[in-house]
């Protein structure tokens, strides 16, 4: 009978202390998820992602300026954003095995000159970052091929750098002002000829990229890489028949006609 009585109270413990137990698991466990979920949306707000709007599809010609505006962008806690543009889905700049990643210009609206002989689509990825969390959209920028009835028009000025011996020999210094399209370099092909009309130099302009400081003629491909643009410079050194009253020629693809020229003036 003793026995029996306590084997029921025992059994009333169990069941009171499962209960229990239950209880303060709720309490301590599911209560206190719920709680802090709450304390952080009233003290100390999550940090939300910044959304990306890369902008409107463009269509343009070769050598146009694509203008990219990110400024539809925004971060719903305000947050400042930093803005990077990867310009081409076809290649990697970064060299890190992802094509649209490429930190390749920064800035809310940047502009970039898209060179191509066809018509192509570049897929350029925009990526805002408030530091902590990040967003992308795409933009395609579609470019045709330019007109072949429309040249582009180089203006060009000389200047003269007397020698410093032993450091510097003299030269003349060509410089691109403007260029009324943005072409590949590689459609450039460029004649030095004396006064007379005869020729002294020519070939590409490519080919002057590389060569050694001591070259007769050297190109430096300024902003634009690969592209003719202003500030773009040609060296030439004073030496041989090469002196005031020559004249240096800019030729387009197979035009005959120059679409640049300049005499050499100290
Ligand atoms: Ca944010
Ligand atoms: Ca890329
Ligand atoms: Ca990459
Ligand atoms: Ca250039």
């Amino acid at each position: 009978m003793l026995k029996g009585l306590k084997l029921r109270d025992l059994v009333i413990v169990g069941i009171i202390l499962i209960i229990a137990l239950g209880a303060a698991g709720y309490f301590l466990f599911v209560r206190d998820d719920n709680n802090s979920v709450n304390n952080d949306d009233d003290d100390d707000p999550v940090n939300k992602r910044p959304t990306a709007d890369a902008g409107m599809d463009l269509v343009l010609t070769s050598g146009a300026e694509a203008t990219l505006n990110g400024s539809g962008s925004f971060d719903p806690d305000g947050d400042e954003l930093i803005y990077s543009w990867d310009l081409d889905s076809g290649v990697d700049s970064d060299n890190d095995g992802v094509l649209d990643n490429d930190r390749d210009i920064m800035g809310k609206e940047v502009t970039w000159v898209y060179v191509a002989r066809e018509e192509i689509t570049y897929i350029v990825t925009l990526n805002v970052t408030d530091t902590e969390l990040f967003d992308t959209d795409t933009v395609r920028v579609t470019i045709l091929p330019p007109k072949d009835d429309d040249p582009p028009e180089i203006s060009m000025s000389c200047r003269y750098q007397a020698a410093i011996p032993p450091y510097l020999e003299a030269h003349y210094i060509i410089t691109i002002d403007t260029a009324s399209r943005t072409e590949l370099i590689s459609n450039y092909t460029y004649r030095l000829e004396d006064g007379s009309g005869d020729l002294i130099l020519n070939g590409s302009v490519p080919d002057l990229i590389l060569t050694p400081p001591n070259a007769t003629i050297r190109f430096v491909d300024a902003p634009q890489l690969n592209r003719m643009s202003g500030n773009d410079m040609f060296y030439i050194k004073e030496r041989g028949e090469i002196s005031r009253d020559c004249v240096f020629y800019l030729f387009y693809n197979n035009l005959r006609e120059p679409v640049g020229e300049i005499e050499l003036t100290k």
